[in-house]
């Protein structure tokens, strides 16, 4: 299975409601990042929870483990099923919203790697592979990896076996679904989606990539 990942990185409430309403019978989860929480208040999570799909809270969680602790409790808290982390802190940071996830029956999910171009300069040098080993170290759910170079997830699969990849970076960032669709989890679209004047309609247009 592809998952289709509608990213609501819109700052508008009720634009937000109404986007995530009309796109949701044609994704499989949503995930929000600080752009629609900072605008729109952590509570949107429940409103958007409604609609039944995994909700995926993009906030790149980064600090020491008990911090991360408390920022992963007050995610979950406020119905999201799964938070993204950084993995550069390193293990312990890693496990601490891990284990905040398992409290409250939800996943976390670790960047591995970045998409756009100036990701390169630090992840790179087996830097994003020694990520893939925090993953399995803590017993991490999967990885972010950059639908814009689909050679690095073929390299990241080999490290993360049988768990999930998630992939940003197609449509706007230039990634192209017929190359990155195999190769994921979940195709992560956010304004080649929410941007187009018929939302619905660009999600429709990942269907063939949804097996
Ligand atoms: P779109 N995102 C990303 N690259 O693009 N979480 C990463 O390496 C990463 C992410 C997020 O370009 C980005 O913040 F780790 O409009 C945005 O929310 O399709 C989404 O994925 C991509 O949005």
């Amino acid at each position: 299975m592809t998952d289709l990942i509608l990213s609501l990185d819109v700052t508008d409430r009720s634009e937000a409601l109404r986007i995530a309403a009309a796109v949701a019978p044609e994704a499989d989860a949503i995930k929000v990042g600080y752009p629609l929480v900072l605008a729109a208040g952590l509570g949107i999570a429940h409103d958007l929870a409604e609609l039944g799909l995994p909700l995926i809270a993009d906030f790149k969680v980064a600090d020491i483990p008990n911090t991360n602790t408390l920022i992963c409790e007050q995610v979950f808290a406020a119905g999201f099923s799964a938070v993204i982390a950084q993995g550069f802190p390193g293990p312990d940071s890693v496990l601490a919203c891990v284990d905040a996830a398992r409290a409250a029956g939800g996943e976390c999910y670790v960047v591995a790697e970045m998409s756009h171009p100036g990701a390169r300069t630090f992840f790179s040098e087996g830097v994003p592979e020694r990520l893939c080993a925090i993953v399995a170290e803590t017993g991490a759910d999967g990885i972010i990896a950059p639908a814009t170079r689909p050679e690095r997830v073929r390299a990241l699969r080999e490290q993360v076996g049988t768990k999930k990849i998630l992939s940003p970076g197609i449509g706007a960032q230039g990634g192209d679904p017929a190359a990155i669709a195999a190769l994921v989890d979940g195709m992560i679209v956010g304004r080649s989606i929410y941007g187009a004047e018929d939302p619905a309609a660009a999600a429709r247009a990942y269907a063939p990539y949804r097996r």
